[in-house]
Formats: C-alpha cells, sequence, structure tokens
C-alpha cells in the first residue's frame, strides 16, 4: 500500500548539485511531487539557472512545474567562477534538443520571492520547502506575511550551517566559521531562526561525509540508458576533478544529501533537539552556534531555538540511493 508522495516546494540557487538535486526530485514520483520552483540569484547566474531547470524538466517530461527567479540580492555574493559553473550543464547537448520557444511557457512572471507565497498560499495542507541555497526567500514570506507563512510551511530542509565543523567560507573579513549558504544573507537565517518554522539543517558536519567521487560517477555508467542516471553523471562530471585538484575541499553533495535525507529517513540519523542561535553580523556572520548556553537576544544574534538537524549519513547508502 504505497503512501500518497510528499509535495515539496524546491527553492535552490542553480549550482552543480542543486541539479542534480532537482534530478532526484524528479526521479522519484512515487516518493515526492514538486509543486514548484523558485531560483535564487545566488551560486548561479540565475538567468542561466532557470533556463538550465527549464530545459531539464521539458527533457524529462515536466512541462507543468512553474519556475520563477527571484529578485532578491546577495549580501556577500558568492565568487564570479562559481556563479558561472552551471554553464557547463546549461550547454549540454542532453537537455539542449527541447524547443527553446516552448521552455518559458511554465517560467512565471513573478518574481520568486512573491510565487513562494502564491504556493503556500494555494495549498491545502502545510508544504515542505527543501532550500538548497540561502534562506533570503523563505525569510522574504517570513517578513512579510509572519505567522500565516510559517503555518503553512510544515518543515524546511535547509543545506546550510556548520555546527562543530570549520565553516566554508574564506572571505576577506570573516573568520571562516560561516557556511556560505548562510554568510550569503546571514540575515535571512537570523529571520528564519527569530520565526516558528521547523527547520531541518544540513550542516557541513554531514555533507562533509559524501564528497562527489569516480566511483559514484562511475556507477551511473551502469545505467548508461536511462536519462536521468546519464544526466547525472554528465552533471558530476563537471566537478570530478576537485577530488584531486583541492582534496582538502573536494566537491560535495551537499544539496543532493540534503534531499536524499527527505525522501529516505534509514539514510541519516537526525536529532529534533538541536539548540542553536544565528550569527547575523560582524566577522561570524552567518555562523550558526549550537549551545544549550543561554544567549541574550541582539541585533547581533538571532534568537536561541530548537531545531532538527541531520547529523549523520551512511555515506555509501547515499551513494546507492
Ligand atoms: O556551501 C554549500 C552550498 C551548497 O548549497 N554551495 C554549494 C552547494 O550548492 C556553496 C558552495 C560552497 N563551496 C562551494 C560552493 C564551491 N567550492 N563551489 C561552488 N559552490
Ligand atoms: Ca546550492
Amino acid at each position: 500500500t504505497a503512501a500518497k508522495p510528499q509535495k515539496v516546494i524546491f527553492d535552490h540557487d542553480g549550482g552543480i548539485d542543486d541539479f542534480v538535486t532537482l534530478l532526484l526530485l524528479l526521479s522519484k514520483p512515487e516518493l515526492v511531487s514538486v509543486v514548484g520552483i523558485t531560483i535564487l540569484d545566488a551560486d548561479c547566474r540565475v538567468e542561466v539557472a532557470a533556463n538550465t531547470t527549464l530545459k531539464l524538466l521539458h527533457s524529462l517530461g515536466f512541462k507543468d512545474i512553474p519556475v520563477a527567479i527571484s529578485t532578491l540580492p546577495a549580501i556577500n555574493p558568492f565568487p564570479d567562477i562559481w556563479r558561472w559553473s552551471g554553464l557547463a550543464v546549461d550547454v549540454q547537448p542532453l537537455i539542449n534538443y527541447v524547443d527553446p520557444n516552448s521552455l518559458n511557457q511554465n517560467l512565471v512572471q513573478q518574481p520568486g520571492q512573491d510565487f513562494l507565497w502564491e504556493l503556500l498560499r494555494t495549498q491545502l495542507e502545510p508544504i515542505t520547502i527543501v532550500a538548497t541555497g540561502p534562506l533570503s526567500n523563505v525569510a522574504y514570506i517570513l517578513t512579510h506575511y509572519g505567522d500565516e507563512a510559517a503555518a503553512r510551511i510544515k518543515e524546511v530542509w535547509w543545506m546550510g550551517g556548520a555546527l562543530y565543523v570549520q565553516g566554508n567560507v574564506d572571505y576577506p573579513g570573516h573568520d571562516g566559521s560561516a557556511e556560505w549558504n548562510a554568510f550569503w544573507d546571514p540575515a535571512a537565517v537570523g529571520v528564519v531562526w527569530n520565526s516558528s518554522v521547523p527547520i531541518v539543517m544540513v550542516p557541513l558536519d554531514v555533507t562533509n561525509r559524501v564528497p562527489v567521487t569516480p566511483d559514484l560517477i562511475y556507477r551511473f555508467g551502469r545505467q548508461a540508458g536511462h536519462l536521468y542516471s546519464v544526466l547525472a553523471g554528465t552533471i558530476w562530471s563537471k566537478v570530478i576533478s576537485w577530488v584531486y585538484e583541492r582534496p582538502h575541499e573536494p566537491y560535495f553533495a551537499w544539496d543532493t544529501l540534503t534531499a536524499a535525507c527527505l525522501l529516505s529517513r534509514q539514510l541519516c540519523t537526525r536529532v529534533d533537539d538541536l539548540v542553536s542561535y544565528a550569527v547575523v553580523s560582524g566577522p561570524s556572520q552567518g555562523r550558526v552556534v549550537a549551545t544549550n548556553q543561554c544567549v541574550a537576544h541582539s541585533s547581533e544574534v538571532s534568537r536561541q531555538r530548537t531545531t532538527a538537524a541531520v547529523m549523520q549519513v551512511d555515506a555509501e547508502e547515499f551513494y546507492d540511493f
């Protein structure tokens, strides 16, 4: 007796792993149904990322999932070289046989942050948001629609934070304690932490366990007759040399792990009583600090709150999945 697939909104920012995450979400219709996609101009050139998203959707037969582009700006922008990396996906012949004129039929004219509210408002039940970039869009609707918005969100599954490990930000004036999605818009993390929205964090503590390895990509070869596998392997191949070029900090399946843990709970160990606060300004901005000690709420930090977090993963099971 199959349960109904859970509905999700996918709020992404066009990185290499964001696109593999899209493939994962689309490839499991028995588990998940994507009702809409919003894209943030963060770890991508948003005009490219929107096109790539539409091409993937059309190539795979999902012509009616609406896609909207957020206009919210960076506080601390991603390096330009990362922002262009999505072009390597957009140029793939496999997704470029689709008719360019038909692509825009599911592109929404409304700004993504407003469309996110539209999606929430029109759902019959609270819905899960899979957020694989900065929290700006989620913070926007909480700022504008408050508790009414919070009540419409079942959970935000967010790739972000670095709790008991180093961050991945290397930026002048920053102490390196933050993860990039949080650092791009630290105030947004503060807004989400100050709200009552249920959060499930997938921090660097656990994404550090899942580098993108040659073995992972070779395995898609056994399924080369399947479009999803060919696309996933092709997209991952864009970053494969990182395990050798930057062995200390390869490319990880950050966002893909986030969606995988949502879809398959046995892959990960989730704690539900993590107490933390977010630093919104200063040299640690974007840091999420896990602590049970009482910290005064100020303009520098959010309130302290309880969230869920994925703290352990079986990497081999994730790669298999
Ligand atoms: O911090 C991880 C987040 C994930 O959402 N992103 C990439 C993933 O999509 C930012 C990021 C950190 N290091 C990066 C990133 C790198 N070396 N290249 C591109 N993006
Ligand atoms: Ca991302």
